[in-house]
């Protein structure tokens, strides 16, 4: 449904995924493998963060629970498809997994993407906002070296209770807070500086954009609740779109 004769990106993210899903998590991860499997016929495909709900990178260990996801993304690089990584307060220690399986950046930081002419800056966007909307504590763990170091001193199993504790607040967000979230952007963008023309968020789990001074800042949505938002930018033109709906719309029919 993405063959395209123009290039094109996808942008998807805040999946979180668990090492263990529970039924309904069944159902979003069986949507999220239908949007992997259609984004072969992409150009590129990034992953803007939080895909997976936890991740820590062991030497000598791998996590159990994410075959399936890292299975279909090799389908994806294989199709030709060139993988970006940045990192979310969740899942940035994937970032050296990722790059030695899908050559994606090795520390999975923010970057420009120059697609067409229309120059995106991906952030994943926790601490962007001010105030942090999602339960941010597991950020400032994995975002400090002091937290890796306790971290690294935790039997793994203690750590996944514990982050699986801090993180079940993953959740959309009330209409109250949707308004204040894009207050808070447009002020973000009046006063953002750097060489791009669109600032692309995810985290705040509510797909917006809003226009300042010329600029634009956008977010993904989630992927609760039904929602399943991804981002599509084509010879230049950027739109957000939902992959639930699109999937039931004869309009998305393959072209
Ligand atoms: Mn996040």
């Amino acid at each position: 449904m993405f063959k395209h004769d123009e290039r094109t990106i996808l942008i998807a993210g805040d999946t979180h995924f668990k090492l263990r899903p529970d039924p309904a998590e069944v159902r979003r991860r069986d949507l999220f493998l239908a949007f992997l499997e259609s984004s072969r016929d992409a150009d590129e495909l990034v992953l803007l963060g939080d895909v997976f709900d936890f991740w820590f990178d062991y030497p000598h260990f791998r996590l159990r629970g994410y075959e399936e996801l890292l299975a279909a993304l090799d389908a994806v690089r294989d199709a030709g498809v060139r993988l970006h990584f940045v990192g979310g307060n969740h899942d940035i220690w994937a970032a050296r997994y990722l790059h030695e399986r899908y050559g994606t950046s090795p520390r999975g930081e923010p970057f420009t993407l120059d697609a067409d002419g229309l120059r995106i800056r991906l952030v994943h966007g926790d601490g962007l906002l001010a105030r942090d909307w999602i339960y941010s504590s597991f950020r400032r763990l994995v975002r400090q070296r002091a937290g890796v170091l306790f971290a690294k001193s935790l039997h793994p199993e203690v750590l996944y209770a514990f982050s699986h504790w801090l993180s079940h607040a993953s959740r959309q967000v009330s209409r109250d807070e949707r308004h204040l979230i894009e207050k808070r952007a447009r002020r973000h963008l009046a006063r953002a500086r750097g060489d791009w023309d669109l600032l692309l968020i995810g985290h705040v789990h509510h797909a917006f954009r809003v226009a300042e001074g010329g600029r634009e800042m956008a977010a993904l949505g989630s992927w609760f609740a039904g929602e399943a938002s991804y981002a599509i930018v084509q010879g230049g033109r950027f739109e957000l779109r939902d992959y639930a709906v699109d999937t039931r719309s004869p309009a998305a029919d393959p072209r």
